[in-house]
């Protein structure tokens, strides 16, 4: 997989989670990710089904948290795991159909031996406290954050507290893909948010 610069994760979108698709989707974001916390299975597959459709035929690859069973029974891209979830391995060999496997990185030794997996991509987090991760892991600070990333063989993506006023100092730290998640997900107008973050990304 070859770097792809900004990535949308979806939590809690005040548009909902259609619009916020809708506006990525606009935007030409490469990837966007679907994760709902706290909600039913149900739910999640209405919404998920509801942002395949959406993503459907366009440029934005469409991921969905946790759980290779939901994105599998919409069709989506791929699927994110954490540490604690099924293997990047197991979903290899249960959900061949996916294309696309990510995985969550918290520490230098978690992206030694993400090294040895096949997974597509991996996240490097939280760069900065957040607030949107009920039990973040220790914050990272930029330089683990960019020796995380220098010692990744898959491309990496920097996540956590990330927002207009830092996005520069993580790419000059060595980030070449980030993520975020309030940045546009507490934007009345995730067009606009989003533009903004790819603008300030080309300064
Ligand atoms: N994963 P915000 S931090 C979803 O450390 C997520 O792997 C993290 O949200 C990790 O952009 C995080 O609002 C939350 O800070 C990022």
């Amino acid at each position: 997989m070859k770097d792809f610069g900004f990535y949308l994760v979806m939590t809690n979108p005040i548009v909902g989670y259609a619009k916020c698709a809708e506006a990525a989707v606009k935007a030409g974001v490469k990837i966007i990710q679907l994760r709902m916390k706290h909600v039913s299975r149900e739910e999640i597959l209405r919404e998920a089904r509801e942002v395949r459709r959406i993503t459907q035929g366009s440029d934005t690859l469409f991921i969905v948290n946790d759980d290779p069973t939901i994105a599998s029974e919409v069709g989506a891209d791929g699927v994110h795991v954490g540490q604690d979830d099924i293997t990047p391995t197991e979903v290899r060999e249960k959900f061949p159909e996916l294309k696309i496997v990510g995985l969550s990185t918290h520490n230098l030794n978690q992206v030694l031996a993400a090294n040895k997996e096949m997974v597509d991509y991996i996240g490097v987090g939280p760069v900065y406290a957040t607030p949107t991760k009920d039990i973040p892991d220790p914050t990272l600070g930029l330089e683990t954050m960019g020796a995380m990333i220098a010692a990744s063989r898959h491309p990496a993506v920097a996540i956590g507290g990330i927002d207009l006023s830092r996005i520069a100092s993580v790419l000059e730290a060595g980030a070449k893909n980030f993520a975020v998640v309030r940045a546009v997900c507490q934007s009345q107008d995730p067009y606009r948010a989003i533009l903004a973050v790819c603008q300030s990304k080309r300064d």
